[in-house]
């Protein structure tokens, strides 16, 4: 189950409590207060994981506590302090505080940490004062987690043109292939490695889109937020016109859908990707779709493999091309 949103109740340790004690030996008459104090509690701390990818381990369990801090001993010995909990979370994870809707952190890259709720101050011993003292009760808050896929490149277009088939042949994702619409039911990533380069493009699969998406039609426009983040578009077509459908329409349709969900969509750059080129009725339908709209478009079929190596370069000089634009921005 893929699951992208979640509210936790997270609650840090509470301080340990400051002893009271009094020391005495033969040469002194009065007894000597030595209370240790208590130590801190634990915090609760939320950590992006390369290896986790949705928010499901906070679908059936919502409430964290971390540890307490231990007590003060007699001697000034200080109280142990208690352990953090360290709660994993899949990178691109924005961390709200859910009462007042307040953005704490987004955590975006790996390893990226934030406390959450922070432990209690250890209770005073009796040592320095004339009574030890309580500890600090631990902060507590309600969060609203909502995850953000991290990606570069998203996979748009209608259902069963061929979305999954593509990422399984250019990455090591093996998602659901079948011959239905909406077999794709949540997103997925896969990484697209290229011979002799460090780069990766990271590539996201997402349910297909259909008329009126961006209303909450078909999967709707729930996973729309997973390609907000993303640096480009692949939209993908089936040529073929299977179904009755036609290409020029559904092109049509796929950039109105992303227009109205709005959030900058539209303007991202766009790779246009022609699938199953080997069926018989591929060939005019390009020819015609080319006249009308005359645009580049990549011809490729994910089943033989036919096209996918000029795909492969095409993704990596539109990623390196979106890269270095953003350092110039950056600069
Ligand atoms: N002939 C042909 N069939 C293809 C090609 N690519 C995909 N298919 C077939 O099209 C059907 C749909 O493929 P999927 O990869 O599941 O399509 P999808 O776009 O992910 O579909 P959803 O997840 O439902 O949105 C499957 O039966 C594939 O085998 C292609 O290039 N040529
Ligand atoms: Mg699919």
């Amino acid at each position: 189950m893929f699951v992208d949103t979640a509210k936790i109740a997270v609650c840090a340790g509470r301080g340990g409590k400051g002893c009271e004690s009094f020391e005495r030996n033969r040469f002194k008459i009065y007894a000597i207060p030595s209370g240790g104090d208590g130590g801190g509690g634990g915090d609760v701390i939320l950590e992006a994981d390369q290896n986790i990818v949705t928010l499901l381990d906070f679908y059936y369990r919502r409430h964290f506590r971390s540890e307490k801090g231990g007590p003060g001993g007699s001697n000034r010995k200080k109280g142990k302090r208690g352990k953090d909990l360290l709660l994993r979370v899949p990178p691109g994870t924005v961390v709200h505080e859910a009462l007042t809707g307040l953005r704490l952190r987004d955590l975006k890259s790996v390893g990226e940490r934030v406390i959450v709720a922070k432990g209690g101050a250890g209770g005073k011993g009796n040592a320095d004062r004339e009574k030890a003292t309580e500890g600090i009760p631990g902060e507590e808050r309600e969060l609203l987690l909502e995850l953000r896929l991290i990606a570069d490149c998203g996979i748009v277009g209608f259902p069963n043109v061929g979305k999954s088939t593509l990422l399984s042949k250019l990455t090591s994702a093996h998602p659901k292939i079948a011959s239905y619409p909406f077999t794709t039911t949540s997103p997925l990533l896969g990484v697209l490695t290229q011979k002799n380069s460090k780069r990766s493009v990271v590539m996201a699969d997402i349910p297909g889109l259909i008329e009126g998406a961006h209303t909450g039609k078909g999967l709707g426009d729930q996973f729309l937020k997973h390609i907000e983040r993303t640096s480009f578009l692949l939209h993908l077509m089936d040529m073929s016109g299977s179904e009755g459908r036609n290409p020029v329409h559904d092109y049509e349709t796929i950039r109105h859908e992303l227009a109205s969900y709005g959030k900058g969509l539209l303007q991202k750059s766009e790779l246009l990707v022609a699938n199953k080129m080997d069926l018989p009725s591929s060939k005019e339908n390009l020819s015609r779709f080319q006249k009308k709209l005359k645009r580049e478009i990549l011809p490729i079929s994910a089943l033989t493999g036919e096209g996918l190596e000029k795909l492969v370069k095409a993704l990596f000089k539109v990623f390196t091309s979106h890269h270095e634009k953003e350092s110039i921005r950056k600069d």
